[in-house]
């Protein structure tokens, strides 16, 4: 069955007249779906969730601590524990984390294309994407992109926008971890966006600066399949975990003062779908002519873009099999994605949560 979001972007590029399939649109707000729409467009993928069974224990622990501020026990609320103990959050503490970032997502639509969202799935994503395999080294266990010079890395560009927008939501929940934090916020987007479940789990710890990853761990993308390959692969993915993955720049667009590189992938960037593979099988996509960076534009509107490392996708022929099956079949996507992003928030993390139980969040109304 299709998302609402996905039929609402439908709809509205329906209503262009033009000669592709797809349709440009300008800009702007404009592309954002309204909540209601999003709201119904969720599907999940994943059994049922890790259990509600603490929850009601849980609202005794808050209870206990809104009271334990009350009579000036703030020393063991901030710090993470109680009289009677630590602070042990259980999966209802975490929805209200997700709840309060879908909320401020909701809030804040004066930025880019009117959502926030694709850069915390960006941020997200870099935090976790230095993993090493052989060394264990990097991923999303740290938040080591607090730090110069992680932060200043050429790759992690325009990702103070998300780490900003996160830090309201760590004040009003100082007990978790930036690193579970940010890849909360990475699973909240995709999910928020439209896009499949992403079953989540806490257990993430904040290292310090020692702990940086050189630069150089994230892709560029001037590339092609061979460093495509190498880096995906350093992290343990094999080409169709790759194709997967960077069906995530359905989302979003590149900005010319952070990459280097400009325009949105598809007309709908505040959409999860499987546009970013109709649009490579289905466009004509010609390089641009201008002073920038070599990036390819669609022959029909030349409002969209694809980095040379999106072209790989289809010039190489093992990952076009992939692009061809998701451009054919969303829920394919969807359920691949899924799976693949979970996969990768999660490597190098010595979790405690087993894998069953992970949390699957209750998106917004
Ligand atoms: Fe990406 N990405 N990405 N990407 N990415 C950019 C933006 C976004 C590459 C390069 C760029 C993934 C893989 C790759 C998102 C998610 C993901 C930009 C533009 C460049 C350049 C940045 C800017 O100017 O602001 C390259 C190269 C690869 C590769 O693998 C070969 C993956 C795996 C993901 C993921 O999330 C799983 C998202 C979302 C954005 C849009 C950000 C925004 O601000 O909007």
């Amino acid at each position: 069955m299709a998302s609402a979001a996905r039929s609402a972007s439908r709809v509205f590029l329906r209503s262009t007249p033009a000669t592709s399939s797809f349709r440009p649109a300008a800009r702007s707000t404009r592309f954002a779906i309204p909540q209601s729409l999003r709201a119904s467009a969720r599907r999940g993928y994943s059994s049922e969730a890790g259990s509600e069974k603490s929850s009601s224990s849980s609202t005794g622990i808050w209870a206990f601590g809104i009271a334990a501020l009350g009579a000036g026990g703030a020393y063991f609320y901030l710090n993470g524990a109680s009289p009677k103990g630590p602070f042990v959050p259980t999966q209802a503490d975490y929805q209200k984390v997700y709840d309060a970032i879908a909320l401020r997502l909701q809030n804040e639509t004066d930025y880019d294309d009117g959502s926030y969202g694709p850069v915390l799935v960006r941020l997200a994503w870099h935090a976790s994407g230095t993993y090493d395999k052989e060394t264990g080294t990097g991923g999303s266990n740290g938040s080591t992109m607090r730090f110069a010079p992680e932060s200043d890395h050429g790759a992690n560009a325009g990702l103070k926008h998300a780490r900003d927008f996160l830090e309201p939501i760590k004040a009003q929940f100082p007990w978790i971890t930036y690193s579970d934090l940010w890849t909360l916020a990475g699973a909240c987007s995709i999910q928020e966006l439209g896009g499949p479940t992403i079953p989540w789990r806490p257990g993430r710890e904040d290292k310090d600066v020692a702990a940086c990853t050189p630069d150089g761990r994230l892709p560029d993308a001037a590339q092609g399949h061979r460093h495509i390959r190498d880096v995906f692969g350093r992290m343990g993915f094999d080409d169709r975990e790759m194709v997967a993955l960077i069906g995530a720049h359905a989302l979003g667009r590149a900005h010319s003062d952070r990459s280097g590189f400009d325009g949105p992938w598809d007309f709908s960037p505040t959409v999860f779908s499987n546009d970013f593979f109709k649009l490579l099988v289905e466009e004509k996509w010609n390089q641009k002519k201008w002073n920038g960076p070599t990036q390819f534009t669609d022959k029909t509107t030349s409002t969209l873009m694809m980095l040379p490392t999106d072209i790989a996708l289809i010039k190489d022929k093992a990952f076009k099999q992939h692009v061809d099956r998701y451009a054919k079949d969303s829920d394919v996507f969807f359920k691949e994605f899924s799976d693949v992003f979970v996969k990768l928030i999660e490597l190098g993390v010595p979790f405690q949560v087993k894998p069953e139980d992970r949390f699957v969040f209750k998106a917004s109304e």
